[in-house]
């Protein structure tokens, strides 16, 4: 892709205008399950992945779809009792968008290996590969991938969109929809709880002092997914992931009923329950603590920038 010519982002808003200028250049990944996929191209001559996705449709209004709001209704297999059949919801008025999008502008080169069709492998993360791998790369993230973080939590982005905030420079924390989740089908809630200080990169930095505030984080989780959604508590699903894609620490709540996606899967999800209980049983010096002193397994893609770094590490020590 020629970057020279681009003009970004800040220059243009992100509207039909722009999406006219994307050039296509290839699809970085499909998920035939649920039909979406990421597309790398330009929007206005800069570097661009869009997540292109149907929209789930609405159980609550789709009795009354089937009965009127269908047309070009073609049957294409006939076996009685057994029916197939493809059409098309009629636009109407107040019809709801059918298609959801997902744009990375300007997407850097670790965009690009992240959402890329890859190979995936499995790591066990000994406390010494922490140490000797893992605390290095992490000291090496640039902290620009951090910036969104921060413009949520200092309240510059996405502001309108937070459901709790508890400020305190200790155990102060946000709640809001993840970025994933498009708030239209209660099915697929997908929240985002975000501590505001900065330094736990990830769940081997927690200690049983973050206890209270982890209970707490579980607790307003709770209370939000029920007064607002009015989803109950056992429908939640908490959990960390590690490794995680950004290192300041985070909680993932979702719909149970939300099809377990790859970052649901054991391998890289942890419960909140267990991580809490893990702190609980653990000795009281932080460096002590079971997170700590445990091996960790996790899936890797090939792409990762840890990938080649783990493996090397551990070729080495074979
Ligand atoms: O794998 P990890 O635990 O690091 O997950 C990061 C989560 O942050 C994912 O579920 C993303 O969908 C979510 N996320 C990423 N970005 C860039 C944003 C954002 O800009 N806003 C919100 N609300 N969530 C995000």
């Amino acid at each position: 892709m020629n970057e020279s010519t681009s003009t970004g982002p800040s220059d243009h808003a992100l509207d039909l205008d722009t999406l006219n200028t994307f050039v296509f250049e290839r699809v970085l990944s499909e998920n035939t399950s649920t039909g979406s996929m990421f597309l790398l191209g330009t929007l206005h001559g800069t570097p661009a992945i869009l997540h292109v996705q149907r929209t789930l449709l609405p159980s609550d209004t789709m009795g009354e779809t089937v009965k009127s709001g269908l047309e070009s209704f073609n049957v294409f297999l006939d076996n009685r009792p057994y029916f197939s059949a493809h059409a098309l919801i009629k636009r109407t008025k107040g019809s709801a968008p059918n298609l959801q999008l997902k744009v990375i502008w300007p997407a850097q080169e670790d965009h690009i290996r992240k959402y890329s069709a890859q190979a995936r492998r499995m790591f066990h993360e000994t406390p010494e590969l922490y140490h000797s791998v893992v605390v290095p790369y992490m000291d090496s993230f640039p902290a620009s991938r951090l910036e969104w973080v921060f413009n949520i939590l200092d309240g510059k982005k996405e502001a309108e969109r937070i459901l709790y905030r508890r400020s305190d420079p200790e155990d102060g924390f946000i709640i809001l929809p993840d970025l994933k989740w498009d708030e239209t089908s209660l099915n697929a809630l997908y929240l985002q709880a975000v501590v505001q200080k900065p330094g736990i990169r990830t769940l081997r930095d927690l200690t049983k002092n973050h206890v209270p505030m982890l209970k707490e984080i579980r607790r307003q989780a709770q209370r939000v997914a029920m007064e607002k959604y009015g989803l109950e508590k056992e429908r939640l699903r908490m959990f960390i992931h590690y490794q995680p894609s950004y290192y300041h620490f985070h909680v993932h709540i979702v719909n149970i009923d939300h099809d377990a996606a790859a970052g649901m899967l054991v391998g890289q999800a942890h419960l909140l329950d267990d991580i809490i209980s893990l702190l609980e049983l653990s000795p009281d010096a932080p460096a002590q603590t079971i997170l700590a002193r445990m091996t960790f397994g996790y899936i890797l893609g090939m792409e990762h920038k840890l990938f080649p770094l783990l493996k090397q590490a551990v070729d080495e020590s074979a």
